[in-house]
């Protein structure tokens, strides 16, 4: 497979400073020379440069780097639009928030290709704050509610050229979850994976239901794991880490049955913060991770390939 690795490194909508530097622990944790080692033909495109800041002021004054934010969102859209043609792009974050961008990009490239896409939220919280709900005021808790439409964005993050279908997404994770999200997943119909769900049925018939959904329909899948989603005993280098998360074998598990499907037409790897790390073993995680779910085996599987790219 062809990738492109385009690096976001976006920190304005974390709470606190260090995402920058996700991008070059990853990189530094040997993204590339493992794409290749798995025979896959990898393109680094570098860093997005975010554009032109322009004042912006909104009702909810918790709100944190509206500006710099809808000036990444601008650009990253436009970098995964690009890189999304005829490869598979991979995003280092860089905060949640760069998903605003990725998510909005692909989903036009999906459009294009008269395909659906269907997202896959790997994360401890379903970042489904619209600027009105945050009580944080953090971007990051933002982006998947403004690529799923929800109203409230005009003006302040870039228009949508094409929402994601609500129904089209599954958050597997979830163990954090404010009233007001908790509420629009209901409304929404958005597919709601807990780790008590996890807990009682496993983690493969979860994602394999969902697999078989995005399969049917033919769609581009589109997978976005927040470094929270892990349990923090193993992956410590994230400013929001919950308590219960994902195991290491329920994490590769996750990547093992995406790569079988042939389904995984981008990623996003976000939230990571070095600067809170012990020697880079989340970056390494978060690699070795990458490498299970594009095609690093224990014994061999049969895989299916259903992706045109
Ligand atoms: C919380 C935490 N829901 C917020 N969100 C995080 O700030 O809106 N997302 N940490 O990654
Ligand atoms: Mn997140
Ligand atoms: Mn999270
Ligand atoms: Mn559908």
């Amino acid at each position: 497979m062809r990738c492109r690795i385009v690096g976001a490194p976006v920190q304005d909508g974390a709470g606190r400073m260090g995402c920058e530097m996700g991008p070059s622990a990853l990189r530094t944790a040997g993204l590339v020379a493992m794409l290749k080692e798995l025979g896959h033909e990898v393109e680094d495109l570098g860093q997005v440069q975010r554009g032109d800041v322009r004042p912006l002021v909104h009702g909810n004054a918790a709100l944190k780097a509206l500006p710099e934010i809808n000036a990444w969102t601008v650009a990253i859209a436009q970098a995964a639009y690009e890189a999304s043609q005829d490869a598979m792009p991979i995003f280092l974050g860089g905060d949640h928030s760069i998903s605003a961008g990725t998510l909005s990009g692909v989903a036009r490239r999906a459009a294009e290709a008269k395909r659906p896409l269907f997202v896959l939220w790997l994360d401890a919280h379903p970042d489904f704050h619209t600027l009105e709900t945050t009580a944080s005021g953090n971007l990051h808790g933002v982006p998947l509610a403004y690529a799923s439409g929800r109203p409230g964005f005009a003006g302040y993050f870039p228009d949508l050229p094409v929402a994601v279908e609500p129904s089209h997404i599954c958050t597997l994770g979830l163990r954090s979850i404010d009233p007001a999200e908790r509420h629009a997943l209901n409304e929404t119909g958005v597919t709601v994976h807990d780790m008590r769900a996890i807990d009682e049925h496993g983690i493969a018939p979860l994602l394999r239901a969902f697999i078989e959904r995005v399969a049917s329909a033919g769609g581009m899948l589109h997978v976005s794991l927040d470094v929270d989603f892990l349990e923090p005993s193993i992956a410590p280098a994230v400013g929001t880490t919950v308590p219960g998360g994902a195991t290491f074998r329920e994490a590769h598990l996750t990547m093992e049955m995406l790569y079988d499907s042939g389904l995984v037409t981008s990623l996003d790897l976000v939230e990571l913060n070095p600067f809170l790390d012990e020697r880079g073993r989340t970056a390494t995680l978060m690699v070795d991770l990458t490498a299970s779910l594009m095609g690093r085996r224990i014994m061999d599987r049969p895989t299916r390939s259903y992706s045109g790219s």
